[in-house]
């Protein structure tokens, strides 16, 4: 292809610099991405993207026509735009709520296995917040063994899972009264995670829920399960297996790869498996194993969320956010790609069948054709990953020097900011940060979060978003892809707050922060439900009444409509970048957009320009500095 062609085909699909000289090696060798497949794609369906097509029994598929006085208005059991729109989206967040659940479920099982001496390589890091997290479900800590106290923590939130105790504990002991009020009011409070997860799958079924409003409250209860119950799950017992992260300094984007070393990149979701595979490349064996193969060692490299994990907590670099994971192997240079689940390209196998790469799977859940399969289990978890390495190293002469390009400059980037790491910061109250709030040198607060979508310029929407707010002082915490966007850009740093605006900058210049803060991956977006609910109990108030919002700029995932949906029915005005599929159904869109506000306090609004995002997310953070009188 023409040299001018495909510098310009790349420079319409991202803006992440590293990526586009990958991405420009790719469409010269041949190697198809998911850009590519978007084109080959289009026009996608209508029906499908305004979300009045259902295929969910074996009358249909059924289709309404989205023009009045056009086509059939009811599909053969006679449900309607608004009962197919409504019952789609609930599918949508339940299977987003499940997958998020269930690494969370992974991560206390392992708890559970370490407690009783079951499984291999794992320890009880922090032994404080498990002491916490004790406190909290009111387990006994005194005189007892870390073991004793982890085991009964593990089994009392397993039971949050199933049916016995049918309540959350986070759910009731983290939100602000307020915040909790409108849940009871609404009859939306989480009863368990998998309880309300089933009764979605049941609720979609043909013949049962047919009221959008009835399908769309259920859908609220659903995300409030796994944001205070599954995701929170997740991130707590995470730390205290992996330890809570602490700021980090480390690099971002493909040029982390290294031209002399075994490159083995992390991709998927759960730190059970990556925190592992770090650990067992420090082997003193395995690091002279590579040598003996003329390496100079072992590079490890995240992707999408469970890179987050372990750059959180022991600074791994990031190769990059999804749509980097194509181009990782392209490079010529990536030994292993190793995976857990979700996010995860069944592509990449025949990427990686282009190059030397070997990708291997690791959960019984997810296996991919082309793969080479390894099961990963707590009880062995250290010798399987030990293995894991071993092969990637035995690739390693396979590797062809004359395909092999990574680019040169990797970004640097801070991240490492729980929860409890900015509180530190703020030495121990929130107040100084409500004070800031007050006095207008913050104006308020943006949880951007999310994903990459190839609909949207990689990393544009995020990264403009990011730069909006920030220049209008206003705080930004992200967790994710949207996180990795803004560390490729060289936010992540510091020396950004040159790029905030005054107030903003002389307070996280003060603190030695930067002014988008990385809290870590996509299940720790729970961080940010604790944060939001310490600042509103702090100054005694609902979630939805502090200077706050979310947004979720390039979202694609099934998770980030879970994620929207607990944020919204914890309160936060929540801005889309890309429409959710139920705009077939006009009654559904107005709830979401606007009746749900008067409900919880929350609502959703679609904007796929990041700048008037910006525009709309500071009207509202004026809005409510406004209504608390500052
Ligand atoms: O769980 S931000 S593309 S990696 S879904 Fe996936 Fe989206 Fe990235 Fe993290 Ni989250």
């Amino acid at each position: 292809m023409d040299v001018k062609i495909v510098k310009e085909i790349v420079e319409m699909r991202t803006i992440d610099e590293a990526a586009k000289e990958i991405l420009e090696k790719a469409i010269n060798e041949g190697i198809e991405t998911a850009w590519d497949r978007l084109e080959a794609q289009q026009p996608q369906c209508g029906f499908g993207q305004l979300g009045v097509c259902c295929n969910r029994c074996a009358m249909g598929p059924c289709r309404i026509s989205p023009f009045e006085d056009e086509g059939p208005t009811r599909g053969v059991c006679g449900a309607t735009a608004d009962t197919i729109v409504a019952r789609n989206l609930l599918d949508d967040l339940l299977v987003g709520a499940a997958a998020h659940s269930d690494h969370g479920r992974e991560i206390v099982e392992v708890l559970l296995k370490t407690a009783e001496g079951k499984s291999q390589g794992y320890e009880i890091l922090d032994v404080e917040k498990l002491k916490r997290l004790a406190s909290e479900y009111g387990i006994g800590t005194d005189g007892r063994s870390r073991e004793e106290i982890a085991k009964d923590l593990a089994l009392a939130m397993l039971e949050e899972f199933g049916t016995v105790k049918n309540r959350i504990q986070f759910a009731e002991s983290r939100p602000p009264e307020k915040t909790r009020e409108t849940w009871k009011k609404a009859g939306i409070v989480p009863r368990s995670v998998d309880r309300e997860i089933v009764e979605a799958a049941h609720r979609v079924h043909m013949g049962v829920d047919a009221d959008y409003v009835n399908i769309l409250l259920h859908a609220l209860r659903t995300s409030l399960s796994d944001g205070w119950g599954g995701s929170m799950m997740a991130t707590e017992i995470s730390d205290v297996l992996f330890g809570t992260p602490k700021p980090v300094e480390s690099y971002i984007n493909l040029g982390v790869l290294k031209k002399d070393m075994v490159n083995i990149v992390l991709h998927g979701h759960n730190p059970v498996l990556s925190m592992m595979i770090v650990k067992a490349a420090g082997d003193p064996s395995l690091v002279e194993y590579a040598r003996s193969k003329g390496a100079a060692g072992i590079n490890l490299a995240g992707m999408c969320c469970t890179g987050n994990e372990i750059l959180m907590r022991q600074g791994i670099p990031l190769a990059g956010n999804m749509l980097n994971q194509e181009l990782a192997i392209a490079t010529g240079a990536v030994e292993a790609m190793i995976i857990d689940y979700q996010c995860i390209f069944p592509s990449i196998t025949f990427t990686a069948s282009c190059y030397h790469t070997k990708v291997i799977s690791t959960s019984e859940k997810a296996k991919i054709p082309g793969a080479i399969h390894m099961e990963f289990h707590p009880e062995t978890a250290y010798d399987t990953a030990k293995e894991i390495i071993k092969l990637a190293i035995d690739n390693f002469p396979n590797r062809n020097p004359d395909r092999v390009k990574i680019p040169s400059k990797p970004v640097k980037m801070m991240a490492g900011f729980s929860y409890e790491v900015i509180k530190g910061a703020l030495g121990g109250s929130f107040k100084p940060l409500i004070d800031a709030i007050a006095s207008g040198k913050i104006k308020g607060a943006v949880g951007i979060v999310g994903c990459n979508n190839p609909k949207i310029k990689q990393d544009y929407g995020h990264v403009t978003l990011a730069k909006e707010l920030i220049k209008r002082n206003i705080l930004v915490v992200e967790t994710g892809c949207a996180a990795m966007a803004s560390g490729k850009a060289g936010l992540l740093l510091p020396e950004a707050a040159d790029m905030a605006g005054e107030g903003l900058a002389s307070v996280v210049r003060s603190l030695g922060i930067p002014p988008v803060l990385h809290m870590g991956s996509c299940v720790d977006c729970s961080r940010i439900l604790v944060l939001l609910a310490d600042i509103a109990k702090e100054m005694g108030v609902a979630i939805s009444d502090l200077p706050a919002a979310g947004a979720a700029p390039e979202w694609y995932s099934q998770k980030a409509i879970s994620i929207g949906a607990y944020f919204v029915a914890s309160g936060v005005f929540t801005v889309l970048g890309l429409p959710p599929k139920i705009m077939g159904s006009p009654n559904v869109t107005k709830l979401l957009t606007e009746g749900v506000e008067g409900v919880v306090g929350g609502k959703f609004a679609v904007e796929p320009d990041p700048v008037k995002a910006a525009d709309i997310i500071e009207a509202h953070i004026e809005k409510k500095r406004k209504a608390l009188g500052i």
